[in-house]
């Protein structure tokens, strides 16, 4: 039985829908702070905060792995810095200790390319560069991978972890993200309405389309244990790109879209961050390999927008 926290998040929701597809409805049980009134199967309340409630829902479904999708985000987690490092921790250890005392099978832990900063190089940023987050969340994560390896080194806990690029998918909204422009323009592109880009046309940064990042996360969980040999965390790459370069391509289809560049405090927290990843460890252990580039990206970001909106009859996100 699996169960998953954050299930209500931009990737929570849609890793829910491929565990049930995979392991049935009844073997997921998907939980967060609020119910889900759309969602279908078993969905229990959990605040992370409360390692009892973990607990409680671990041993009602006899649970066997977890994944922990729950946190807050690079740019939201600066309006709070130390809140966001409470919540960030407090429920990883929650996740690590709950696992541990369970012997629960395996945990994914989901990192960030945020973990990189100055003194990494820009470019095929490798797994092993040195960790310099300037951002909470960064260093929250940073933090994470070691206690994940902490625990797999300590107790034997079978943690897997991977550094999410930033992540483009129409099935659900990302919220509080730094690569967040990279959903939002597409919505406005559909929507025919002019785009706010707070990034710089030229910032090139790492992204991946979700289900690339759903799969990766899959094909990670169930690799045999003794393939895995970073127990750190994994960098996985899709593909780079610009604002400007996801607006021509976005052009090929809507030759009129108008977009404007206001570069706000979100441009300091990417410029930080690589502008392309070294994923040769995933490739070579585990057998990862990106299927959607940024053409590819583009024509299903659209297609599947233009039928939500023309069946939600202009209902703004
Ligand atoms: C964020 N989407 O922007 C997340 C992710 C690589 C970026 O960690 O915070």
């Amino acid at each position: 039985k699996v169960l998953v926290i954050g299930a209500n998040g931009q990737l929570g929701s849609v890793l829910t829908k491929e565990l049930q597809k995979k392991y049935t409805i009844e073997n997921v049980i998907a939980s967060d702070l609020r119910q889900n009134e759309e969602y279908k199967g078993i969905f229990e309340i959990i605040d992370a905060t409360n390692k009892n409630r973990i607990q409680e829902v671990v041993e009602r479904y006899k649970i066997t792995q977890i994944y922990h999708l729950a946190a807050i985000l690079s740019a939201k987690g600066e309006e709070t810095p130390l809140a966001t490092w409470d919540i960030n921790m407090k429920t990883l250890f929650n996740v690590l200790e709950v696992s541990r005392e369970n012997n629960i099978d395996k945990v994914f832990f989901p990192s960030s390319i945020a973990v990189f900063g100055e003194g990494a190089p820009l470019d095929n940023t490798p797994d092993n560069a040195y960790l310099n987050p300037a951002t909470v969340y960064g260093i929250s994560k940073a933090a994470g991978e070691n206690w994940a390896q902490y625990y797999f080194l300590r107790y034997g806990l079978d943690v897997r972890s991977i550094r999410y690029p930033g992540v483009i998918g129409y099935q659900s909204l990302p919220g509080g993200g730094t690569t967040d422009y990279a959903v939002d323009i597409y919505h406005k592109a559909v929507l025919e309405e002019e785009f706010e880009c707070f990034l710089k046309q030229d910032t090139m940064l790492p992204m991946i389309f979700m289900d690339d990042a759903i799969r990766a996360t899959i094909e990670l969980m169930e690799a045999p244990k003794d393939s895995i040999t970073v127990r750190t965390s994994y960098n996985i790459a899709g593909i780079s790109f610009s604002p400007e370069e996801v607006v021509s391509e976005i052009r090929k289809l809507y030759p009129d879209f108008k977009v404007n560049y206001k570069p706000d405090f979100r441009q300091e927290i990417a410029s930080r961050w690589p502008k392309s990843i070294d994923d040769a460890s995933a490739k070579k252990e585990w057998g990862w390999q990106p299927r959607y580039d940024l053409k590819d990206i583009t024509e299903i970001m659209i297609e599947k927008l233009q039928k939500k909106y023309k069946k939600g009859s202009k209902s703004k996100e």
